[in-house]
């Protein structure tokens, strides 16, 4: 399927798997709408964007957890765009690995807040949009994480479970609205998701992707490129993506 000109509203996407996802529509000739709340990262992707494609940007500083700027920067794209035909529910964390005895509850807000209610009010923003259109797709970022639990990994895995769950309901309740939904369910992908979890600790980040090849985000982004891309009457419900040397959660193949 053609998606030129389709209006694409991305949040996270000032690093990682967003980033090359807003990169990624950007070349299909996709209009986007850029979200994070680092703006002057998204700044600079979107007059990188705009030099390289003849589509349009927007980037809006957001904070997935504050639910009246979600609801606001939806109704500027509203007035500035029209609608929202796809969504990338990208935004997301984790924070901190230890067992739940020893965890930090501010982490567990903080995951809970932006992995889960982040996603549940952004979609609920955006969905009005799509059924007034009668069209659209919503594609969430799940990880394996929320197939299989791993040590330490508690919260995260319960946040990741918890979308995965949220893409199965939003599914049973939009096929008749010609809205697909799709989760990308990836294993370990380098970028600062590792820099995030550990607070800064560049070394202790560095390791997480030692000794093997991970995925990049430019293979996730092309497999949402993919989803999108469907026919419309193919809706690829779910997508788990690992790199080779990964086996499960807890199995890499590591050289040293
Ligand atoms: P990065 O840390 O590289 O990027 C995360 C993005 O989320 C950033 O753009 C960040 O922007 C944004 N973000 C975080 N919190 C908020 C918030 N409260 N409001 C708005 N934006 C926010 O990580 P990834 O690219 O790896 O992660 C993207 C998604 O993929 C996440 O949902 C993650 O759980 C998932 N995932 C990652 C895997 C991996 O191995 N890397 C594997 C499986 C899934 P900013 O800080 O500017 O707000
Ligand atoms: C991120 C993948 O396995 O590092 O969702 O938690 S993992």
């Amino acid at each position: 399927m053609n998606i030129k000109s389709k209006n694409v509203f991305i949040t996270g996407a000032s690093a990682g798997i967003g980033e090359a996802t807003a990169q990624a529509f950007a070349q299909q000739g996709c209009n986007l709408i850029l979200t994070a709340r680092r703006l002057e990262k998204i700044e600079s992707l979107a007059s990188d964007i705009i030099k390289n494609s003849n589509v349009e940007v927007l980037p809006i500083r957001l904070d997935v957890r504050d639910r009246k700027a979600v609801f606001k920067a939806v109704d500027t794209i509203k007035e500035k765009f029209g609608t929202v035909d796809i969504l990338v529910n990208n935004a997301g964390l984790g924070r901190g690995l230890e067992p739940l005895h020893q965890g930090e509850i501010d982490n567990w807000e903080e995951m809970i807040d932006t992995n889960i209610k982040g996603l549940l009010y952004v979609t609920k923003a955006v969905l009005p949009l799509m059924i007034e259109n009668g069209s659209g797709h919503i594609i969430n970022l799940g990880s394996v994480a929320g197939r299989e639990v791993y040590p330490n990994g508690n919260v995260y895995c319960a946040t990741k479970f918890s979308v995965f769950a949220l893409s199965k309901a939003l599914r049973i309740e939009l096929y008749d609205k010609n809205i697909r939904t799709t989760t990308i369910d990836p294993g370990m992908v380098e970028t600062e998701f590792s820099l995030v979890r550990f607070k800064g600790d560049e070394q202790r980040a560095k390791n997480v992707y030692k000794g093997f090849t991970p995925l990049k985000p430019e293979d996730i982004a092309e497999t949402i490129i993919f989803c999108a891309t469907r026919p419309p009457h193919v809706n690829i419900t779910e997508m788990v993506i690992y790199p080779t040397e990964q086996g499960n959660t807890t199995l890499v193949k590591r050289s040293n």
